[in-house]
């Protein structure tokens, strides 16, 4: 099923100049760029974005995390491009992510993860929505797509 996931280069990934090495990654895997900006995130916004770990002792910490440098914003569109994407992220602690994946071959924290994406597909509707106009999420062919 073709499906879209709402991916973010946190600010560690922006940074650690990352974002290339995340698009080549998502690109090469047959995925296709429907959506794309770059944002520091308002207060407001990054709790809405973490409302389900508003309770956690770490809440506080990942808002002032997430709003402390830029972001980039994407929205990646392909074969159960939801599945794939947390696949590629890796696991949540980078010391426990495989090799291979995003966090696993650049990171070692655990709030310093690099990247975030969609958990679900009802999750990447809500969180496309948040960042996300209709008119800014595109609609085109891409000359490969018949081999994906
Ligand atoms: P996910 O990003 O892999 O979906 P979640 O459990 O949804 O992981 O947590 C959201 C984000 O909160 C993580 O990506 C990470 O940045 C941060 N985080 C999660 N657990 C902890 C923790 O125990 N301490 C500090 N930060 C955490
Ligand atoms: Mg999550």
């Amino acid at each position: 099923m073709a499906e879209r996931t709402f991916v973010m280069a946190k600010p560690d990934g922006v940074g650690r100049r990352l974002v290339g090495e995340m698009v080549r990654r998502f690109e090469s895997r047959g995925l296709k760029l429907v959506g794309l900006k770059m944002q520091v995130m308002p207060k407001d916004l990054a709790k809405a974005h973490y409302a389900e770990h508003a309770e956690k002792p770490f809440f506080g910490e990942l808002v002032s995390f997430i709003t402390s440098g830029p972001t980039v914003q994407m929205v990646w569109e392909g074969l159960n491009a939801v599945e794939a994407v947390r696949k590629m992220n890796g696991a949540t602690n980078c010391l426990k992510a495989e090799i291979g994946t995003i966090r696993g071959d650049f990171g070692l924290s655990v709030q310093n993860n690099l990247v975030h994406a969609s958990d679900s597909v009802e999750t990447a509707q809500r969180e496309i929505a948040l960042y996300f106009k209709q008119e800014e999420l595109w609609d085109y062919a891409m000359p490969d797509g018949h081999w994906l």
